[in-house]
């Protein structure tokens, strides 16, 4: 789309004192690399420094600034803030779902305190704060089809009940302290060349693998499990979109967004006829399964699209493993 069409403002200040750089947390997941990328076209390479506590392949620093970074260190999150100029705080570091519920105290310090620390940092600095939320926030009492924005929250994951605590504290601290915090409810996100690790919706990547490596894939849910999903790209160019948004385009701090929906079952015919005939699918569901069925089939995702024009492209089974594949042939 045209630069003149943008919806949110050129010069990307991201608070009073004009501070413009952004630090990345968690920044080596399934997310962190691609959003960086894509706000360092926005924004300029070395005004994205991205951060993780592990420690990163050579082509990371190469391609822009990257700091070692506890989140559990407050200390250290806000002498990088002070000492780098930083205005905004994407904050990815987390544990996933089903990693989470095996490792529940990891989880709950990770995802409550690591949490805990930006937000407070950010009204210490007033930083623009963006903490991606999950569908995992929601649970078994909430709607599963069309689910809106505002919907039951009972989740029964320390995952989700943390994505809980972070967006009830997000918007406490925006409308007490000022903070410009702002979150997305990613449904499961698709990728070809970074994988996601300890999630629910994880099965929807490895599936795409195990088809090229060996044409059969023993899925840990059951065939009929529909859940939200996304492709990787719609969710990196959507995430920048929205963290650059002009602030008074927002109406609401935390915001559904959706793009596919699809069973096991589905997906697999859908490589049978893309891949291979002799593709195979087994079923053998674990404690994910009882984590799926809590969570959404598809969202309604309609306030984001008002509100600050999101916009994904890949909405189709058909579509999403077309370009898996694609991505996938082009790394081998
Ligand atoms: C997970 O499965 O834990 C994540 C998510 C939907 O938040 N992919």
């Amino acid at each position: 789309f045209a630069f003149q069409e943008r919806a949110y403002s050129t010069d990307y200040i991201f608070n009073d004192s004009g501070k413009k750089r952004v630090l990345i947390t968690g920044g080596l997941g399934q997310l962190g690399y691609g959003v960086a990328s894509e706000l360092r076209k926005e924004i300029g390479t070395n005004n994205v420094i991205l951060s993780d506590i592990k420690v990163p392949d050579s082509s990371v620093k190469e391609n822009g600034p990257f700091v070692h970074l506890d989140i559990l260190d407050p200390e250290a999150i806000e002498k990088i803030v002070v000492n780098e100029d930083i205005g905004a705080i994407i904050h990815f570091s987390a544990v996933l779902s089903a990693l989470g519920e095996q490792f529940p105290q990891k989880a709950l310090d990770i995802n409550i305190n690591g949490t805990q620390h930006v937000l407070d940092i950010s009204k210490k600095h007033q930083l623009r704060l963006l903490i991606p939320s999950s569908m995992g926030a929601f649970g078994p009492s909430t709607v599963r089809q069309n689910t809106p924005d505002l919907a039951i929250m009972r989740p029964k994951t320390v995952y989700g009940i943390a994505k809980v605590y972070a967006e009830l504290m997000g918007e406490y601290y925006n409308s007490k302290h000022g903070v410009d915090f702002r979150s997305l409810r990613y449904p499961g996100i698709i990728s070809a060349d970074s994988l996601p690790g300890g999630g629910t919706t994880d099965y929807a990547v490895d599936i795409f693998h195990s088809a090229v490596k060996s044409n059969k894939y023993n899925c840990y849910l059951k065939n009929d499990a529909g859940l939200a999903m996304m492709y990787i790209d719609d969710c990196v160019t959507e995430t920048v979109k929205f963290f650059l948004a002009d602030n008074n385009t927002l109406k609401q701090r935390v915001y559904n967004v959706d793009a596919i929906s699809f069973t096991p079952e589905e997906l697999a015919n859908e490589i049978k006829k893309q891949w291979s005939e002799k593709f195979e699918i087994t079923y053998a569901p674990d404690f994910r399964q009882n984590i799926a069925i809590t969570w959404p089939e598809y969202m309604n995702d309609s306030k984001a699209r008002e509100d600050w024009g999101y916009n994904p492209k890949i909405v189709s089974t058909k579509d999403l493993v077309s370009v898996m594949f694609q991505k996938i042939n082009k790394q081998k």
